[in-house]
C-alpha cells in the first residue's frame, strides 16, 4: 500500500508533535505524505515559555487553490491540532483535493483533563464538530468528547458513562469513533471502539503523562488503518506503538517535551 496522505497541522520545531510527528512516522509506513501546515511555531504550547507563532491561515488558502490547480488528489485527510475556526475553515476547503474515496482520519485535538486548550473557546468546538462530522473516523480523548457532546466531564468514571458517551457521539452523526483513556479498571488505560459494534482494546497504564502522545497514537493509527482498513487492529497497534515511545523516554527526565518515536520507527515497516 502506498498513500498519499494531506496531513494537516502545525510545524512546532521543538516538541515532538504535531507534523514533526506526522511526517516521520507516516513516511516510516512507506507512504508519501503531503503537508498543509497551518502555523509555524518554535515550540509546541505546552510547558516552554514565550514560543513564536506565525498563523499561515492566509496561506492555507493560496496552498489549497494551487494544488486544485495543479490538480493534485489525495487518498486520504489527517487533521490533527488546529490553532482556530479559521484554519478549521480551510481544512474543510481542502475536500475538493481528495479522491472520491479517499478516507478522511480527523483527530479533534483541542482538550485534555476536562479542559480546552488555551487556544480555544466554544465556538472552536462548534467549528471542530463540523470538521468531525465530515470524517470516517475521529480520535477523541475523553475531555473532547465532552466537549463535542456537551458532556460533563468526569476524572472518575465508569463503563456506563464510557457507553453513554459513546452513545452521544454517535447521534450526533459522527461514524467511525475511537475514543482513548478510559480508566475503568486499575493500571490500564482503555480504548473504546465504536465501529458497527462496541469494543475496546486496553494495555498497561503509565502513571506519567507526556506532551505529544495524542499526535503520536493519531499518525500510528492512521498508518495502520489505511494499510488494513481495520478499526480494532489500528487501535491496538497505536496504543501498543505509543506505549513503547513512552517506555522509550521514562528514564531520561530531561526529556519531558515529548516522547522518542524514532526508537519505533521500525514497526512502522515490518514486513513492507
Ligand atoms: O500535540 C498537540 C499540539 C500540537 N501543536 C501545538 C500544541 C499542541 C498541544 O498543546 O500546543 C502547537
Amino acid at each position: 500500500m502506498y498513500n498519499k496522505i494531506l496531513t494537516i497541522q502545525d510545524i512546532s520545531c521543538v516538541g515532538q508533535c504535531s507534523l514533526t510527528v506526522a511526517l516521520p512516522i507516516l513516511s516510516a509506513a512507506r507512504n508519501e505524505v503531503v503537508i498543509l501546515p497551518s502555523a509555524l511555531l518554535s515550540t509546541h504550547t505546552m510547558g516552554f515559555k514565550n514560543f513564536t507563532c506565525l498563523d499561515l491561515t492566509n496561506e492555507m488558502e493560496k496552498i489549497i487553490n494551487h494544488r486544485k490547480e495543479e490538480h493534485i488528489k489525495f487518498d486520504a485527510l489527517y487533521t490533527g491540532y488546529l490553532g482556530n475556526d479559521g484554519q478549521v475553515e480551510a481544512a474543510i476547503k481542502t475536500l475538493p483535493l481528495l479522491k472520491d474515496n479517499a478516507i478522511k482520519i480527523i483527530d479533534p485535538a483541542m482538550a485534555d483533563f476536562g479542559v480546552l486548550y488555551p487556544a480555544f473557546d466554544s465556538d472552536y468546538v462548534e467549528k471542530i464538530k463540523k470538521l468531525c462530522l465530515i470524517g470516517d473516523v475521529i480520535l477523541p480523548n475523553i475531555t473532547e468528547a465532552c466537549f463535542l457532546t456537551g458532556t460533563k466531564y468526569q476524572e472518575k468514571h465508569d463503563e456506563n458513562y464510557i457507553m453513554s458517551l459513546l452513545k452521544s457521539l454517535r447521534n450526533i452523526g459522527f461514524k467511525k469513533i475511537v475514543l482513548k483513556g478510559a480508566n475503568i479498571t486499575n493500571n490500564k488505560i482503555r480504548m473504546y471502539i465504536y465501529d458497527k459494534d462496541i469494543t475496546y482494546y486496553e494495555h498497561e497504564k503509565i502513571e506519567k503523562t507526556f506532551h505529544g502522545t495524542g499526535d503520536v497514537f493519531a499518525s500510528s493509527f492512521v498508518a495502520k488503518y489505511l494499510e488494513t482498513n481495520d478499526l480494532y487492529e489500528s487501535t491496538k497497534f497505536a496504543g501498543d506503538f505509543t506505549l513503547k515511545a513512552i517506555k522509550e523516554t521514562l528514564d531520561d527526565p530531561n526529556h519531558w517535551y515529548g516522547v522518542k518515536f524514532e526508537k519505533c520507527l521500525s514497526l512502522l515497516n515490518e514486513g513492507k
